[in-house]
């Protein structure tokens, strides 16, 4: 980094010559070169209450420290990103307190390496796992009457277009469904409330969007574009089966849903259609997509659908031609402008935020209006939009505070703008008067996802707001060419938002949610009888054999393995089962075979198994992987395996 850019970075008062260097930095290091925006500083672009000299830090009324062996009031469930898992924070304090894998293999708890964890993951015909890889972007948990209702949180993998499910009761991923007919699967949203049954105020569908259009069926390796489409896919919540696919024009990209259960929506940043770059950037114009679930339901229970492939299952017509009458329309298309981004729903219900992206614009659409849109009461979807201001440049992702504000990163700002929406409504209507902008703080640097406590929720309670800063530049020791990148806490409560913290974490994070702690209700320990294949008593252990195939039985109370050894043939294909049976909290225990490949872990009561080949004879000594005792290094057992 030259002095110069040193000096610009550095620099904390942020003036036009900081914010003029990020923007350009930004714009030619990624290629967002086709940039509706100029780089004139954003306090011109917008009304700005606070004027041009952001960044807040200091002393707050919300303290991130916590004293040695306090708790956190709130839970963060962060993608993981790359290493496939969910991340759980505790904040305010930012501490990670534990890894969900997902659609990764992980080494500590036998994830991808268990007989139960693989059937979860997937495997191919000889039984390895269909996919090692993944890119988790997206989190979202399960609602009741509007607020999280601690059952269960969803994780998108954009490679390999898989869901995953996290059971919030044992905090363990338990299903994964790969989604059919899509590539880059990417928004994810739950529906908070049935459409139709007012009984159902619950979560009973999650809905993903595919943001990859390509050749439906996939089979034919065509290079006309023309021809590819996106889906648009409907998952039920507890059975994790694809109940249905909409396949639309241009593409999908986030993903929201109304507190009524009625709409879904997703942003479409490539209404183009386009397969390359330039394509996807050459109009002016892109949508918000809508989705009347009703509708859609309605449709396929008709039988008005097709299928593609050797999928089965039902996809309806979104398409433009398929939806010009609004009154049985199953779609609506909103206008909003070039390559917009996030779209998120305000938690008093009324309306979707879309983010410009490439458009220095927040676009407020009223979601009643596009209910009355479908109902024929107005003559274009496009009337549903009630405000289109000006915040910054760059703007990507919005979160609330239950106060009538909006809070939305701007990547090219480097900033978070803090607005009211009835206040941009107004100015949108012709009050020029009406001040939206309230206060504006520089991040560290180029923010990409921002969330605050409950915001996505009822129950928005306006007091933390995460920002998932993509470039950490000098705000950490250097560790050579891979930065960390920098999440920062922002105390919203009062009228400015005050920078409280800077938590490095590994790449690369997308979205989380921030939850009240009580909305939660996890176990400690299993239940022995959830598992099929539990050894109950230390007496069933033991080594049964059929021909080659043999099963190897072992319970574990701490500091001992129920067989201190066991015999098995070079050749043999061995399963081996093992319970813990250690009923005490925190007593877990692990399982390892050197030259195997083996390494799992069993928490209290739970019951994992592994299969392997025993190819080369010799004496292998097993071990307690996980610190459990005084006389955990004791903790062993001999597998012999006989020439
Ligand atoms: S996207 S930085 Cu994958 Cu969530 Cu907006
Ligand atoms: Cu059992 Cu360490
Ligand atoms: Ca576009």
């Amino acid at each position: 980094m030259s002095s110069q850019d040193k000096k610009n970075t550095l620099e904390t008062s942020a003036g036009l010559g900081r914010r003029r260097f990020i923007n350009s930095a930004a714009l030619a290091g990624l290629s967002l070169g086709a940039v509706a925006c100029t780089d004139k500083p954003s306090s011109a672009a917008a009304p700005a209450a606070s004027g041009a000299a952001p960044g807040h830090t200091g002393a707050s009324a919300n303290a991130t420290h916590l004293k040695p062996g306090e708790l956190d009031t709130y839970y963060g469930l962060w993608s993981g990103g790359h290493t496939g898992d969910m991340r759980v924070l505790g904040l305010p304090s930012g501490r990670e307190i534990h890894r969900i894998p997902c659609f990764v293999p992980d080494a500590l708890v036998g994830w991808g390496i268990t007989n139960e964890s693989k059937k979860v993951m997937g495997t191919k015909a000889d039984g390895s796992l269909k996919y090692t890889v993944a890119d988790t972007h997206h989190t979202h948990a399960s609602y009741k009457d509007g607020n999280y209702d601690g059952r269960y949180a969803w994780i998108n993998d954009k490679i390999n277009s898989r869901i995953a499910r996290i059971r919030l009761d044992y905090f363990i991923c338990d299903k994964i469904t790969e989604l059919p007919n899509v590539q880059g699967f990417h928004g994810i949203f739950p529906d908070k409330a049935d459409p139709v049954d007012p009984k159902i105020n619950y979560t009973t569908r999650v809905f993903c969007g595919g943001e990859f259009a390509t050749p439906l069926p996939n089979n034919i390796g065509s290079d006309d574009g023309s021809t590819y489409h996106s889906l648009f896919t409907c998952v039920d919540a507890e059975s994790m089966e694809v109940r249905w696919q909409v396949m639309i024009d241009g593409n999908c990209d986030l993903t929201a849903t109304s507190y009524d259960g009625k709409l879904a929506a997703t942003n479409q940043y490539n209404t183009e259609m386009g397969v390359k770059y330039e394509d996807m950037m050459s109009s002016e114009r892109d949508a918000c997509l809508f989705f009347h679930v009703a509708r859609i339901e309605e449709a396929v229970k008709a039988g008005k659908f097709k299928t593609i492939g050797d999928s089965k299952v039902p996809v309806v017509d979104g398409t433009h031609a398929a939806n010009k009458d609004a009154k049985t329309a199953l779609t609506a298309y909103v206008s909003v402008p070039k390559n917009p981004h996030g779209v998120n729903a305000s938690p008093d219900g009324k309306y979707f935020i879309c983010a410009g992206k490439l458009s220095p614009t927040g676009t407020v659409i009223e979601l009643a209006k596009v209910l009355d849109y479908f109902d024929g009461k107005l003559d274009s979807a496009d009337k549903a939009v009630v405000a289109d201001v000006e915040l910054g440049l760059g703007p990507l992702h919005t979160a609330f505070d239950g106060r009538g504000n909006a809070y939305t990163t701007l990547f090219l700002d480097s900033q978070v703008v803090k607005w009211n929406v009835e206040a941009a409504i107004k100015f949108h209507a012709g009050d020029k008067s009406a001040k939206y902008v309230v206060d504006r703080l520089d991040v560290q640097y180029q923010p990409g996802h921002l969330n605050a406590s409950q915001s996505e929720t009822r129950a928005a309670d306006g007091k933390y707001l995460a920002v998932g800063c993509k470039f950490s530049k000098d705000r950490f020791l250097p560790v050579g060419p891979l930065h960390p990148e920098n999440e920062q806490l922002i105390d919203i409560s009062g009228d400015k938002m005050v920078l409280l913290a800077d938590h490095p974490v590994r790449g690369e994070p997308h979205d989380f949610i921030i939850f009240k702690r009580e909305l939660v209700s996890p176990k400690q320990v299993y239940n022995l009888d959830d598992f099929p294949n539990a050894i109950k008593d230390p007496k069933d252990s033991g080594v049964f054999r059929k021909g080659n195939k043999v099963e190897v039985k072992m319970t574990s109370q701490a500091p001992a393995f129920s067989l201190r050894d066991f015999k098995v043939k070079k050749g043999d294909i061995v399963t081996l089962t093992l319970t813990n049976l250690d009923k005490i909290e925190d007593l877990t225990h692990g399982f390892a075979i050197p030259k195997h490949n083996v390494n799992f872990i069993v928490n209290p009561q739970e019951t994992a198994s592994v299969t392997f080949v025993a190819d080369k004879p010799g004496v292998y000594w097993c071990y307690c992987t996980h610190f459990c005792h005084a006389l955990h290094l004791e903790m062993r057992s001999r597998m012999i395996v006989e020439a």
